[in-house]
């Protein structure tokens, strides 16, 4: 349940389409794609394409200058009733993009005050920023974590790379996931929801997500999204000849944790980096820069 939450974060999650089931229904998110750089490598990934702990793998978003972003948001906003939030989640890493992210933040927070905003990352540096997400207002963060064990997480992650070195192997995932848990716990504390994206592979953490769902929800998550591993063309797991999961697979395991206790969301839709309208729907055709400034 949420009855530890205060009413402020009810209500945000009311109107949040990914965090409420029903909100989804009534309430649009738009997606700014103003981050194209990442600071890890996923074996699920092609670099070519969009992050795909928060996106369909294939699929390539242009990126905006924060100045264009901010342009779009305020043509979206005017146009677009529904919309209830304003989200960064790629087309790379937000946070390796912190700059280009938070001058968009800002933007937004000033110029259309009463959305609200989000955020996904991989969560390596996570910890620098936790100040600037609080002060910035932006209530709901959402983390892949796919692994709590350094040991299935070097199965998923070849490296990362932070502040000028390169790690790689075990000591890459066990860098990643301390931060990514720290992340998790730090904002919970500051009152900020927190979202757990897993992605579900086969053979590598298909046992392993329940301990994860187990400790994240430990550590202050309010809700864990597990979505099915789509491999990326010309991706590392595409070259091994890994499998996406089947759909009743997704079913056991949600099931298996729902019982556990933790609270699920089972309508995502894994959505671009450059999404606009319902989930599900994608609108961003409607809403491109030039003709909606050209509309008197
Ligand atoms: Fe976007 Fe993600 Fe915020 Fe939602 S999407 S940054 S939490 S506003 Fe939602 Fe889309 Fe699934 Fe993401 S349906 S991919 S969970
Ligand atoms: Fe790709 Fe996203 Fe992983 Fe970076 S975090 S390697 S963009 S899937």
């Amino acid at each position: 349940t949420t009855s530890c939450l205060s009413s402020a974060a009810e209500d945000d999650i009311s109107r949040h389409p990914c965090y409420s089931e029903e909100a989804h229904r009534f309430f649009a998110r738009m997606h700014i794609p103003v981050a194209p750089a990442c600071n890890i490598q996923c074996n699920y990934c092609n670099r070519k394409f969009d992050c795909v702990n928060e996106s369909r793998p294939g699929v390539v978003s242009e990126v905006l200058t924060p100045e264009q972003a901010e342009r779009k948001v305020k043509g979206v906003a005017a146009q677009l009733m529904q919309l209830s939030v304003v989200g960064i989640a790629g087309p790379g890493d937000p946070l390796a993009n912190a700059d280009k992210t938070f001058d968009t933040f800002e933007r937004v927070k000033k110029h259309v005050p009463d959305v609200m905003t989000c955020l996904s990352t991989n969560g390596l540096t996570l910890y620098r920023h936790i100040d600037r997400i609080t002060e910035l207002g932006i209530g709901h963060v959402t983390i892949t974590i796919n692994a709590i064990d350094p040991d299935v997480g070097k199965e998923i992650y070849p490296w990362v790379f932070d502040e000028g070195v390169r790690y790689e192997g075990r000591e890459a995932a066990a860098l990643l996931i301390s931060r990514q848990l720290q992340g998790v716990e730090e904002l919970a504390k500051r009152g900020i929801l927190v979202k757990v994206n897993s992605i579900l592979i086969p053979g590598i953490n298909d046992k392993h997500l329940v301990e994860v769902s187990k400790k994240v929800k430990e550590l202050g998550a309010t809700l864990h999204n597990v979505t099915p591993l789509i491999i990326a063309p010309g991706s590392q797991y595409e070259k091994d000849g890994r499998k996406a999961p089947r759909p009743k697979e997704l079913n056991q395991l949600q099931e298996q944790l729902s019982e556990g206790g933790t609270k699920l969301m089972r309508h995502c839709r894994q959505c671009r980096a450059d999404a606009v309208g319902l989930l599900g729907q994608d609108r961003n055709q409607d809403f491109q820069l030039e003709t909606m400034e050209a509309d008197p």
